[in-house]
């Protein structure tokens, strides 16, 4: 029987290596954060906040933002539909929020904890489609924060000053630096200046994961295993060939 070039050999090692690899790597990670999940009237079991009852209320300092991880929860409420009604319909399964069921006139700081599982975080964007009576953010004061960073752009986004009476987007195509692996926290700084107060938004952060510098101990067990199975295979073919 003819031989098998060595050669060919190791190009038919090398192609089994790198087909177990990207078998191995992780799939992209897509994360959803809205507010409202639950009934009318109930408490959004995502969100809690921090709220004084003034109008600004920031630049946030860290028992700011840690107020507002420990604070209370925000009640989920229906768009207000006075004299200026509230942005509605809503995405679905989106529902507004305020820090009572009565949406009085108050600034609050929401916190919205949730889980990165990616171990390597290789890059990282968040879009979000938002309301807000009265506006995101206020004066030079952002609006969006993850982990306690301002995210840049995020004062009104935009708005004319009045951010409720239609549905506007914010867009960040790069968090990967402020995202860490395991607990992340969203903060969405609600600025009222009067009348009535509330919230809504369907945020998604999209995740890339990274590959780390070292292999998995599962990784490499699959190349190992995959290497000897060819050495095997190759010396036995050997051996046939002789
Ligand atoms: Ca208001």
């Amino acid at each position: 029987m003819k031989a098998v070039p060595p050669l060919r050999r190791i190009a038919a090692a090398a192609a089994s290596v790198a087909f177990v690899l990207p078998l191995s790597a992780a799939h992209g990670e897509t994360i959803t954060l809205v507010t409202g999940t639950g009934a009318l009237g109930s408490l959004d079991p995502n969100i809690t906040f921090y709220s004084p009852g003034d109008n600004v209320i920031g630049p946030f300092t860290s028992a700011n933002f840690a107020s507002a991880q420990s604070g209370p929860h925000a009640v989920i409420v229906g768009p207000f539909t006075g004299s200026i009604a509230w942005s509605a319909p809503l995405p679905p399964g989106v529902q507004w929020i305020s820090t009572t069921a009565s949406i009085p006139p108050a600034s609050a700081l929401y916190a919205y904890s949730f889980n990165v599982s990616s171990a390597v975080i290789g890059a990282a964007s968040l879009s979000m489609t938002f309301a807000v009576d009265n506006g995101l953010g206020s004066g030079a004061i952002p609006g969006l924060y993850l982990n306690g960073n301002p995210l840049p752009n995020s004062v009104n986004a935009g708005l004319g000053g009045l951010g409720f009476t239609s549905d506007l987007t914010y867009a960040d195509a790069d968090i990967a630096a402020l995202l860490t692996p395991g607990l992340n926290t969203l903060y969405f700084y609600q600025y009222d200046f009067g009348g009535v107060a509330g919230s809504f938004f369907d945020a998604t952060i999209s995740i890339t994961p990274g590959v780390s510098a070292v292999p998995e101990p599962g990784t490499l067990g699959m190349v190992l295993a995959g290497l000897v199975g060819l050495m095997t295979f190759a010396r036995l073919r050997r051996r046939h060939d002789d």
